[in-house]
């Protein structure tokens, strides 16, 4: 073998594959696997790690005790070259394992073989009880200064703090669909200088319960039906009804859940929240009371539930997809981390509404959030479950400035997430995982147990103690100490009881209602009367109307409508609220970084406007994706989906440069899809592309040819269906129209 360095081969591997990339793939759309388009022929030549993938990230190399070595990340993963056992041997062959001649039998003497496979046995891991569906990327957050309220590092003018975040679904199990109607997890590690501080917060910014104590009853009602273990990842069946419409105090998160903000349409495209209020401390112990907001640069955007049910087949993976693609395409998922401030006074109220009900909201309306920082995920890992599975969120993960009030689901948190981690991590020492590992120095005093990464020194792990020379000793104020707030407790008998002030479970719940626009009331009816359908015990459906007439008589009728049921009156007199516009996720434009454009061509379209078309696609931070009736290139241009692959799911908005023949494989003995449609004139799944995204509200666009399938889709001069001479005029109407991410005017609302 020609001797040359490891490094040498991998630069050949790796400029031959760039040269690939260029005539073989088309650069801009992201996902491809691999750091490089693998050769046709099995590689011979050993050589050291290929790069990462530009856009991936890894956890910095820390020791288990918070300190940086220097090295770069890659040194936590395997070098390369040459196969080996576990302890480094160098290994001829893993393809065989060892016989008594070729006829076997296996000998129990092959380490090898008993090394590999009893690990295999043990790949894994418990799922997370909840939240087990998730993904997760890595960023940085810089502050905007907030002095005035929190003496927090991390948030000062200008300093930025890694962090890795995971969204994730509540209900589902790890392989679960992305697009169910459910809560969606949003949970922020925060590697500050003082320590981890871990944002673990929903998409809604209320909770079904009052008291962890009924945590286990809220999701064993969500879980599927312990006998039969169905239905996977959603809340549409008779145990999460029976319960919420009995434990009334869930109607409120239960009326987000049915609003679009149970389906949205990217991690991207979600606000985040905090759902307690926190203690802020100054530098000179003042202290405020706070909620902790995440507003995303491109708006909240939702799925139409049909377009989710088909996505949960066509595309399970939709979300983290969606997540790692506009990453890796530059167009960098944004929030921004806000705060509604409260004074902390002795009711710990703000305008009526009690402050440690986590069933409630304060309107921004009354208490508007400050923005105090930008958080940019810029990282995708490296490798999920190092990094994304193993990441251990705990509410008590705190820094200085930072602390807890007595919202007494918070509290049972505080206990629930170590105990959590036990289990699925398998021992106390999972902060010492890579992906766990503080960047501040720890002196815990914590020893030993399962998976200790750390060789502690000493001989006095406790205090007081001489033998070490007293270290590790308590920080003062000056040493930047973590200072529980010296909050009274009342004096007060033992009790299970909630305040008075947390009896009211409908007034807010018809707030968000009430703030609705009406098309997304229509959505809200439209979830209602589906979830409450599936429902199979009529009993059920009728105690939940009767918590929907104690919330609003038009939306109770609505759903009794369609349930065929009869409307029952309330029996709570219906509260007088004001509205709060901020609930609302219509009426504004956004950004539409990061969106697909789908480009239908034929092979008589011309190709240099579609090129254009491409670029200006591009050059707008969306992703471009050519569809044609087969792959390779058509008409020049290089095919990214065909009718077959492609779906409209896939898309934010269809425009059409061609009017595509019927294709030899549109056939619907080939292709149901093809079936779906009654055409001889164009290929009947492109007609069916613009169907469903005329039916999911979204932006269509012709030329050229392009009008005509338009017309035959009978939507030509419809709202949101623009046409032009050319394709650069109608991209440009598409882009104005993508700014309010859908175009709902096409539906007319039947409420108000
Ligand atoms: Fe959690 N929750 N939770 N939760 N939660 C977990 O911790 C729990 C609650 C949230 O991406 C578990 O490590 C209790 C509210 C997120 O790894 C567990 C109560 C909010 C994640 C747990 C709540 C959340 C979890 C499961 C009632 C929004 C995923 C695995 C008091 C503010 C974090 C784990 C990740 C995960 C317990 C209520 C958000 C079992 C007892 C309210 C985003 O410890």
């Amino acid at each position: 073998m020609e001797s040359r360095k490891p490094t040498e081969v991998v630069k050949d591997v790796v400029d031959a594959a760039a040269e690939k990339v260029s005539h073989l793939m088309t650069p801009e759309v992201p996902g491809a696997p691999g750091s490089a388009p693998p050769t046709v022929e099995e590689p011979t030549t050993p050589h050291g790690p290929l790069p990462p993938r530009k856009e991936q990230g890894a956890p910095q190399t820390r020791t288990p005790t918070g300190a940086a070595t220097g090295a770069p990340t890659g040194a936590n993963g395997q070098q390369g070259e040459f196969l080996t056992t576990s302890q480094g041997a160098r290994l001829r062959d893993t393809d065989h394992s060892l016989k008594a001649g070729s006829r076997g039998p296996t000998l129990l003497q092959d380490h090898h073989f008993r090394e590999k496979i009893t690990h295999f046995d043990h790949e894994r891991i418990p799922e997370r009880v909840v939240h087990a569906r998730g993904a997760g990327a890595h960023g940085v957050f810089t502050g905007y200064g907030a002095e005035e309220v929190t003496r927090a590092g991390f948030l000062r003018k200008g300093k930025e703090t890694p962090v890795f975040v995971r969204f994730s679904t509540v209900l589902g199990s790890r392989g679960s669909a992305d697009t169910v109607r459910d809560t969606r997890g949003f949970a922020t590690k925060f590697y500050t200088d003082e320590g981890t501080f871990d944002l673990v917060g929903n998409n809604m910014p209320v909770f079904f319960i009052q008291d962890a104590i009924k945590f286990p009853d809220i999701i064993h009602a969500g879980k599927p039906h312990p006998d039969r273990e169905i239905p996977q990842a959603q809340s549409a069946h008779d145990t999460f009804w029976d319960f919420v419409s009995l434990h009334t105090e869930a109607q409120h998160h239960t009326m987000w859940n049915m609003s679009d903000r149970g389906i949205p349409r990217s991690y991207r495209t979600m606000e985040g929240f905090g759902v307690h209020t926190f203690r802020l401390v100054d530098e000179a112990g003042a202290t405020v009371l706070a909620k902790f907001h995440w507003k995303p640069k491109l708006g909240v955007h939702s799925l139409d539930w049909e377009e989710a049910q088909l996505l949960s087949g066509i595309d399970p993976d939709f979300h983290r997809r969606d997540l790692y693609d506009a990453i890796e395409a530059g167009a960098y998922p944004e929030w921004e981390l806000g705060l509604q401030v409260f004074p902390d006074t002795p009711e710990e109220t703000f305008a009526g509404i009690d402050l440690l009900d986590p069933t409630k909201i304060v309107p921004e309306e009354l208490a508007p959030v400050q923005p105090v920082g930008r958080l940019v995920l810029n990282r995708t890992p490296t490798n999920f479950f190092a990094e994304t599975e193993q990441v251990a969120f705990h509410l008590g993960h705190l820094v200085p400035g930072i602390d807890v009030t007595n919202d007494p689901l918070l509290q049972g948190r505080l206990f629930s997430y170590v105990d959590t981690q036990l289990t699925r991590l398998g021992g106390p020492n999972f902060s010492q995982l890579p992906i766990n590992r503080p960047h501040a120095p720890v002196n815990d005093m914590l020893r030993d147990g399962f998976h200790q990464h750390a060789v502690h020194a000493g001989v006095a792990p406790y205090r007081p103690n001489s033998l070490d020379g007293g270290n590790p000793f308590p920080a003062g104020d000056a040493e930047n100490a973590f200072v529980d707030v010296p909050v009274t407790v009342a004096e007060a008998p033992k009790v299970r009881a909630n305040p008075a002030s947390f009896d009211d479970h409908f007034s807010q719940t018809r707030l968000f209602w009430r703030s609705m626009s009406p098309v997304e009331r229509e959505h809200i009816i439209r979830a209602y009367t589906f979830e409450l359908g599936k429902c199979y015990h009529q009993a059920i459906r009728e105690r939940q109307l009767q918590c929907l007439a104690n919330i609003d008589p038009v939306l109770c009728a609505e759903v009794a409508t369609g349930l065929g049921l009869p409307t029952p009156a309330p029996t709570v007199p219906l509260a007088d609220v004001t509205p709060s516009p901020a609930l609302s996720q219509l009426g504004r434009t956004w950004p539409a970084d990061g969106r697909t454009v789908g480009i239908v061509v034929d092979a008589d379209t011309d190709p240099d406007g579609v090129e254009q078309v491409r670029r200006e696609v591009s050059a707008a931070g969306m992703v471009p994706l050519v569809i044609a009736a087969h792959g390779g290139t058509v008409g020049g241009l290089t095919v990214q989906r065909t009718f077959a692959t492609g779906r409209s799911v896939e898309l934010d908005a269809l425009l059409l440069a061609g009017a595509p023949a019927p294709a030899p494989d549109a056939l619907p003995a080939r292709d149901a899809k093809a079936g779906a449609a009654d055409a001889t004139v164009v290929d009947p799944r492109v007609l069916l592309l613009v169907q469903e995204c005329w039916r999911h509200a979204k932006v269509i666009g012709g030329w050229g040819a392009g009008v005509r399938v338009l017309e035959l889709a009978g939507v030509a001069g419809a709202p949101g269906v623009v046409t032009g001479d050319s394709g650069a005029g109608v991209l440009a109407d598409a882009q104005r129209l993508m700014a309010a991410h859908r175009v709902w005017e096409r539906f007319p609302a039947s409420v108000s």
